[in-house]
């Protein structure tokens, strides 16, 4: 069978980002957050789903991951006819999903993707199992065009402890050795009238920092920095202007998540904060 023509966009297109991650049906983080960030940056949005999570802004009741194999026929599906200009990987579920991820991106020779290597839900629930926490180092890691952890993350991957600058650069640098093209390690779970984002690169250091916010609808913020670094990728931005963008993209749904006030528990920031 003649295989069909991939179409790149760059100059005729909209730009097209793909998200590869979990659902969250109460909107805030996952596949709805990746999407509607994609769409107020102007980029259209892919999606393939790779768990279905019963949660709300409070709870994560159950967590179903996809079959690694549906997890792979979504990319190969939506590949063969369009290749995307950037990818965002969120929660990844199982090892299985992982090593479908990894394998998806060599076999059809991918965009090196955005890996925000959720681990854990910010209501506590496992997002990836530890097998999942070892592929994800040994694979996706070496793959990634930038990868996003926050402190926890950057703590449990890099075996570093601590919260201050210098080991924040350890963590970095750990990651680095162990793969990692590029790193930014988030601050906003740490504490301080600033939230500084550390992205690290071959040696050089970029700081973003930004007035940390006083709200507690902080649910689904690192999947949309995440996200919102693939869609300047995806519009051809250079990384470091990707990543400004999306931390002042993120600063300003923070700012205006209280407006929104959805949901009992952790409630979503405000993807349309420009709009309404
Ligand atoms: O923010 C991490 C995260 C990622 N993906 C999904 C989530 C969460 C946090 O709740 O629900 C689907």
């Amino acid at each position: 069978m003649k295989k069909p023509a991939r179409t790149s966009s760059r100059k005729k297109y909209r730009s097209v980002a793909l998200t590869i991650a979990g659902s969250d049906p109460g909107g805030g983080a996952g596949i709805q957050a990746d999407l509607k960030t994609f769409a107020a940056l102007g980029v259209y949005g892919y999606s393939v789903i790779t768990a279905v999570i019963a949660q709300n802004s409070s709870t994560v009741n159950r967590v179903a991951p996809v079959e690694a194999a549906m997890v792979a026929a979504q990319i190969e599906t939506l590949v063969a006819e369009r290749l995307p200009d950037a990818i965002k990987t969120g929660a990844l579920g199982t090892a299985k999903i992982v090593e479908a991820v990894a394998d998806a991106i060599i076999r059809l020779d991918l965009p090196a993707p955005v890996v925000d290597p959720v681990l854990i839900s910010s209501a506590g629930a496992r997002l990836l199992d530890p097998a999942g926490e070892r592929a994800l180092l040994k694979r996706l890691l070496l793959l990634a065009r930038i990868v996003t952890p926050n402190l926890a993350e950057a703590q449990a991957l890099s075996g570093v402890d601590g919260e201050s600058p210098a080991a924040i650069r350890a963590m970095a640098r750990a990651l680095g050795k162990a793969g990692a093209r590029a790193v930014l390690i988030k601050g906003g779970h740490a504490s301080g009238p600033e939230s500084v984002d550390l992205l690290v690169e071959a040696g050089r250091c970029l700081r973003l920092a930004a007035p940390r916010v006083a709200t507690k609808n902080t649910h689904g913020t690192g999947c949309k920095l995440a996200s919102a670094l693939a869609a300047g990728l995806a519009k051809g931005l250079s990384l470091d202007e990707a990543a400004r963008q999306a931390k002042s993209y993120v600063s300003a749904a923070l700012a205006a998540a209280d407006r929104l006030a959805i949901g009992a528990g952790r409630g979503p920031l405000h993807h349309f904060h420009a709009w309404w």
